[in-house]
């Protein structure tokens, strides 16, 4: 970063094969951040090779489970070290407020400590096979050699939903970062050096999926491909990767509904579905894989509960996200606001009714960075490409219903799937709707939450494979059936003679 090499490959840190750089931008003001190295062709197949060497003949896919959870834990104690460091880093590339920057440095702690839990209590699993001279058990093992491709909107923690079980299972790796939002995962990979992972375990190398997706996914001595990105890359990535039989684990995103019945409940109730609708959907200005941009309404309270949410929403604070004062930051990047200016041109033009929002703020002091105001289209229906299509910023589009049956028929029309919310006071309709919905997650009457310990991941076009949770490790792992038979037999079914 700034003049330091970051690019790291079997243990070593180093620039790039042709000198290659980027300028990250800060989209609060569009400044340059820093300037990083950009990494070649070359350089991401030295990367791979490295991880290949160091699980074909190193000591890590063998270590112990204690010493390996104990290298987690110790990750995490660095990550609480670092916390404000890391925090501001995160803020400057992706433009995120400070605070939210915090919590997410706490959530990829708790993921390592979540996964150096796991990795020592998961057994190998013995089986009965009705003879006493078999020993049978199914044993776990590191799959190999993973790629893990992180997106721009959660850099550190994505990636960290993909490094600890991977490490924890006794994997090596190459990482790749967002070209967009290196610079939280390059400081980390200090932090892991520091940590004591050994030489070639983890690889770093940043540039553009276009330079370098050809080496780490149409590549035979890749075991593994864990992809969270968007739709389009997902199936690329995919198809290549078919090519070698490579498994691959995708998080595609979403569209996600979020369904609000006309029993909410009492006015505590109704103010926290307010509150968690807004929350929900402008939380770091929409772009969350899980946001709860669909709003599915009952048409008895709509017009009351939106007039609610627009009162509201005009109130978010949006600033640079180094300003305390600051409760939204801006979009990650100008190509990025120029996608979400086009998704509301289209809804206008399909005839959604633009309630408030729909254009950058007025306020000279934000000019110079990606930002774009919390937007609300009323009118809405499944046909329009606002509805279906995943814009990625802050953008509420209102759906209505009449009973139960049409919400859930609503809440399921996506090609997606990653997440739903469903807010209801009535227990045994909240029940029902939670299981017609075909949705990775769902929360009733909350939304947004997730643990390290649940799985995470999306039915539909929204991806497959899990990550977090007790899944979210086996990805990383193959399993072997061993059967040891201790006094061996003639099989007996010919004579032999
Ligand atoms: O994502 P890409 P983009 C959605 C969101 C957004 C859209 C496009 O709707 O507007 O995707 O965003 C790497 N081989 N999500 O274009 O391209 C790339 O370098 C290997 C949802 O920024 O999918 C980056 O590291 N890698 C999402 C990562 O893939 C390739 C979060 C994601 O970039 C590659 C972000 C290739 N051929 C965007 N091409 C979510 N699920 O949360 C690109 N990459």
């Amino acid at each position: 970063m700034n003049g330091e090499p970051d690019l790291y490959v079997g243990g070593q840190w180093r620039h790039a094969s042709d000198g290659g750089t980027r300028e990250i931008v800060n989209p609060a003001d569009g400044s340059v951040a820093a300037v990083v190295d950009e990494a070649t062709d070359a350089d991401a197949r030295d990367a791979v090779s490295a991880a290949r060497a160091a699980f074909d003949d190193g000591a890590w896919p063998a270590t112990p489970v204690a010493e390996r959870a104990a290298l987690l834990d110790q990750i995490a104690d660095l990550l609480q070290r670092d916390r404000e460091d890391l925090a501001l880093l995160e803020t400057r590339d992706t433009g995120k407020t400070l605070a939210e920057s915090r919590i997410d440095i706490d959530d990829v702690t708790s993921v390592f400590r979540y996964y150096a839990k796991l990795v020592g209590v998961q057994a190998d699993r013995v089986i009965d096979v009705g003879d006493p001279d078999v020993i049978s058990r199914v044993v776990r093992e590191p799959i190999g050699v993973c790629v893990l491709i992180a997106p721009w909107n959660y850099p550190l923690l994505q990636m960290s939903w993909k490094i600890a079980p991977a490490l924890g299972a006794g994997c090596t790796m190459v990482a790749k970062p967002s070209e967009v939002t290196p610079l939280s995962t390059i400081a980390f990979v200090h932090l892991l050096e520091e940590a004591g992972v050994p030489a070639g375990v983890v690889n770093l190398v940043q540039g553009s999926g276009a330079a370098l997706g050809a080496a780490l996914t149409d590549n035979g001595a890749v075991d593994f491909i864990s992809f969270t990105g968007g739709l389009a890359t997902g199936r690329t990535i995919a198809k290549v990767a078919a090519e070698h039989v490579t498994k691959v684990a995708v998080e595609l995103g979403g569209k996600n509904p979020h369904i609000v019945f006309a029993d909410i409940g009492t006015a505590d109730a109704w103010d926290a579905a307010v509150d968690q609708v807004l929350t929900g959907v402008f939380l770091h200005s929409g772009q969350v894989c899980s946001a709860g941009t669909r709003l599915i309404v009952e048409e008895s309270i709509a017009d009351e509960f939106v007039a609610a949410l627009v009162e509201r929403a005009e109130q978010i604070r949006m600033g640079d996200g180094m300003d305390p004062a600051s409760e939204t930051g801006p979009l990650v990047s100008e190509q990025h606001r120029a996608k979400v200016e086009a998704h509301v041109a289209s809804a206008i033009s399909e005839g959604a009714k633009l309630v408030t929002g729909g254009s950058r703020p007025s306020d000279p002091a934000l000019a110079a960075g990606s930002f774009y105001l919390p937007t609300i289209f009323d009118q809405c229906d499944r046909s329009m490409a606002i509805v279906q299509e995943e814009t990625f910023g802050p953008i509420l589009t209102v759906e209505r219903f009449t009973d139960e049956a049409e919400a859930i028929r609503l809440g399921n029309d996506t090609e997606y799937g990653l997440a739903a919310g469903v807010r209801t006071s009535d227990p045994a309709r909240g029940e029902r709707v939670v299981r017609a919905l075909r949705h990775g997650t769902v929360w009733l009457n909350d939304f947004g939450y997730y643990t390290a310990a649940a799985e995470w991941g999306g039915y539909g076009k929204s991806g497959n494979g899990r990550e977090l949770g007790p899944t979210g490790l086996a990805e990383y792992q193959e399993l072997k059936h061993i059967w040891h038979n201790v006094a061996p037999k003639p099989a007996g079914w010919f004579k032999g003679v």
